[in-house]
C-alpha cells in the first residue's frame, strides 16, 4: 500500500449501488493504471442493501487514498457524482463506473490531454470503436438501439459536436463542474450531458476511444425510469431551462391520469356518471401519485408509511388545485366566454399548483 501523494492531481469520482463485488477489483486495476500520479478515489454509495459502503470503508481506512460517501436517504447517480465532485480537491476530476465497463487504461491519457490545456473536458468515447466492439458492452439488442437513440438526442440538443455526449466515462478540470453545482438536476443518469449542456458556453472536449466491456458482477440499475428522467432532462434543455426536468415529467404524468381517467369513466358509466367520475379522479389521483414517486421522485421514493401519508397529502393538496383549477377557469370564463382558452388556464393554473405544493409539502 503506497501514501497517499500530494500535491493530489486527480480525484477519481465513483457512484455505487449494489457493486460489493467489484470493489476490490476495480482498486486493484486503478491502482496499476494510474502509477505516477497523485490520485486519490471517491466512491460515492447510496447505501447499497448489499453493504458495498462497508466494503469501501474497509479500504478506505487502511489506504488514505480511498474515501467513501455513504448517502442515506436519497438515491441518483447523477447526484452521487456531483456530491463526490465537489468533496474533492483536486484540480482534475475523472468519473467512472464500479462495474469495470470503462477502461481506466485510459485515465492517464485522458490527463495528459487536460494537463497539456488543449481542452477542459475529456470524454471516453464508446462510439470511436469498430462497431463490433461497442456491441460488446451493451448486452442485447434493444440495449444498443436504446444506446444509439440516447446518443442521437443527446447530440441534437447540445451545441457541442460528441460522438459520445451521453458517457459515463470522463475527466474535467474542476472548474467545470464547480460553475454549474447548483443547476445540475440531481435525479439523472446522463451526468456529462448535463454537465456540458449547463455551461454558459461551450467547453473544450476531446473524444479518446475505448472498449465499452461488459458489466464484471453485481446487476444493471438502467430501467425504464431511468430513461423516462434522461427524455425530460432533453426536453428541459430544449425549453432553454424555463421548465425543470421534474415540473416536464409531472406534466406528463399527469397526462397519464387524464388517460387513466377517461378508461375509468368509461368502463363504470353503468354505475351513474357522477359515481364513475368520482372513481375515475380518485384512480387518477392514486396513479399520479405512485408514478411521480416512482420516477419523478425516484431520489427521494417513499416506501412503507411513508408512502401511505404522502398519499393522503397528495390528495389534500390536488383537491385544493382542482379547486383552484375551477375558479380560475369559471372566472376567466365569466370574463372572455371562450371555453377551451378559460378550460386551459384553469388545468395550467391547477397544474402548477399540484407541482409546486407536492413537491414541498409531499417530496
Ligand atoms: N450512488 C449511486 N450510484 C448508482 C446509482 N445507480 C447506478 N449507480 C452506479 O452508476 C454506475 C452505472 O450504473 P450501471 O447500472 O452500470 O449503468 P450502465 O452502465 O448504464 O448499465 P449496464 O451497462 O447494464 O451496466 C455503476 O457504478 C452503478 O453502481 C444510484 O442510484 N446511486
Ligand atoms: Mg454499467
Amino acid at each position: 500500500m503506497a501514501a497517499a501523494a500530494y500535491p493530489l492531481e486527480l480525484s477519481i469520482v465513483i457512484p455505487t449501488y449494489e457493486e460489493r463485488e467489484n470493489i476490490p477489483e476495480l482498486l486493484a486495476r486503478l491502482e496499476t493504471a494510474l502509477a505516477g500520479i497523485a490520485w486519490e478515489v471517491i466512491l460515492v454509495d447510496d447505501d447499497s442493501p448489499d453493504g458495498t459502503w462497508q466494503v469501501a470503508k474497509a479500504v478506505a481506512a487502511r489506504d488514505p487514498r480511498v474515501s467513501c460517501i455513504r448517502r442515506v436517504g436519497r438515491r441518483g447517480l447523477a447526484g452521487a457524482v456531483v456530491e463526490g465532485a465537489l468533496a474533492s480537491s483536486a484540480p482534475f476530476i475523472a468519473v467512472m463506473d464500479a462495474d469495470l465497463q470503462h477502461d481506466e487504461a485510459l485515465l492517464p491519457e485522458m490527463l495528459r490531454v487536460l494537463r497539456a490545456g488543449s481542452a477542459e473536458v475529456a470524454i471516453g468515447s464508446r462510439y470511436l470503436q469498430p462497431e463490433a466492439r461497442v456491441v460488446a458492452g451493451l448486452a442485447g439488442a434493444r440495449r444498443r438501439l436504446g444506446s444509439r437513440l440516447a446518443n442521437w438526442l443527446g447530440r441534437k440538443a447540445l451545441s457541442i459536436s460528441l460522438t459520445d455526449p451521453v458517457s459515463g466515462f470522463f475527466m474535467m478540470r474542476r472548474e467545470v463542474v464547480d460553475r454549474v453545482a447548483g443547476k445540475l438536476a440531481v435525479n439523472g443518469f446522463k451526468v456529462l450531458f448535463d454537465i456540458l449542456a449547463c455551461q454558459p458556453q461551450p467547453p473544450r472536449c476531446v473524444e479518446l476511444p475505448y472498449e465499452f466491456r461488459p458489466r464484471l458482477a453485481g446487476r444493471s440499475k438502467l430501467d425504464h425510469g431511468v430513461v423516462a428522467q434522461y427524455l425530460s432532462l432533453i426536453a428541459a434543455k430544449l425549453s432553454r431551462d424555463m421548465l425543470s426536468p421534474r415540473a416536464i415529467m409531472f406534466g406528463l404524468v399527469g397526462a397519464s391520469g387524464v388517460a387513466v381517467h377517461i378508461v375509468v369513466l368509461r368502463a363504470f358509466l353503468r354505475f351513474g356518471f357522477a359515481d364513475a367520475q368520482a372513481v375515475a379522479a380518485l384512480t387518477a389521483m392514486t396513479s399520479n401519485y405512485l408514478i411521480n414517486n416512482a420516477v419523478t421522485y425516484r431520489s427521494r421514493r417513499k416506501r412503507g408509511l411513508a408512502l401511505v401519508t404522502g398519499y393522503l397529502k397528495f390528495c389534500l393538496f390536488c383537491s385544493a388545485g382542482l379547486a383552484a383549477n375551477i375558479g380560475v377557469a369559471a372566472a376567466l370564463h365569466d370574463h372572455l366566454p371562450i371555453w377551451w382558452l378559460a378550460g386551459l388556464a384553469g388545468a395550467a393554473v391547477g397544474a402548477a399548483w399540484n407541482f409546486t405544493t407536492t413537491s414541498i409539502a409531499v417530496w
